[in-house]
């Protein structure tokens, strides 16, 4: 069975803690983006992660020390991960991974986006192979390609797969699981549910 995070885009500090705390039992970390963070402040990291482990995806795409400053901010408040683009290149990752051993954090990197891979072709699988080198926990890979899963899964081996894409965004859970994913990423299709919890309990389940 994989682990679900869930992703959390409401952009209202309140309703982001009570759809947090309604389906933590069922999630294994909270998943925030740029719309809550920008619109609750950073603080809201610190308020989630009573609920459950927070990965701060901000999809860090930088020069090194900007990027080291960023991850510095996501974990100071208590993010246990953070997000970080591969296609930043190796000194990006490198830097995020030294703030992050400061910490005791984990960070995973984006191979590839759900939405396009117009201009990823070809380079998510090395962006895999960087991440397994440099001894990131973990690679985000495109949960509507359980195709791309399955391969990516075999270039990274025990590094975790957490696959976004899942329902809205026409991804199934189940080929996802099945392809490789460790964890399935999912928003919209739990917090905009007229019962988040009963969905999650069922994607738990499968
Ligand atoms: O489509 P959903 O509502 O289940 O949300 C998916 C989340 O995962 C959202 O925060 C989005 O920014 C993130 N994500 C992708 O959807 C696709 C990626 O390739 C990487 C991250």
């Amino acid at each position: 069975m994989a682990e679900i995070i869930l992703a959390l885009d409401v952009t209202d500090a309140g309703k982001a803690v009570e759809i947090a705390k309604d389906v933590s039992e069922f999630v294994s970390a909270v998943k925030v983006n740029y719309p809550l963070v920008l619109s609750a402040g950073i603080g809201i990291v610190e308020k989630l992660r009573d609920v459950r482990p927070v990965i701060a995806d901000f999809k860090i795409a930088d020069i090194p020390y900007t990027s080291s400053l960023i991850a510095e901010i996501a974990f100071s408040h208590g993010a246990e991960a953070v997000i970080v683009h591969g296609f930043s290149g190796r000194e990006t990752v490198k830097a995020v991974l030294n703030v992050a051993k400061e910490f005791g954090g984990e960070v995973y990197v984006v191979t590839e986006l759900t939405s396009s891979c117009e201009f990823f072709e070809g380079i998510s699988e090395k962006i895999a192979v960087m991440a397994k080198e440099l001894g990131c926990h973990g690679i985000i890979a495109p949960g509507n390609r359980p195709e791309k899963v399955a391969k990516l899964k075999r270039i990274v081996g025990d590094l975790k797969v957490l696959c976004p894409g899942i329902g809205v965004q026409g991804g199934d859970a189940k080929a996802v699981v099945e392809a490789g994913a460790d964890a399935i990423i999912v928003g919209r299709s739990i917090y905009e549910a007229e019962d988040p919890k009963e969905v999650v309990r069922m994607l738990s389940e499968l």
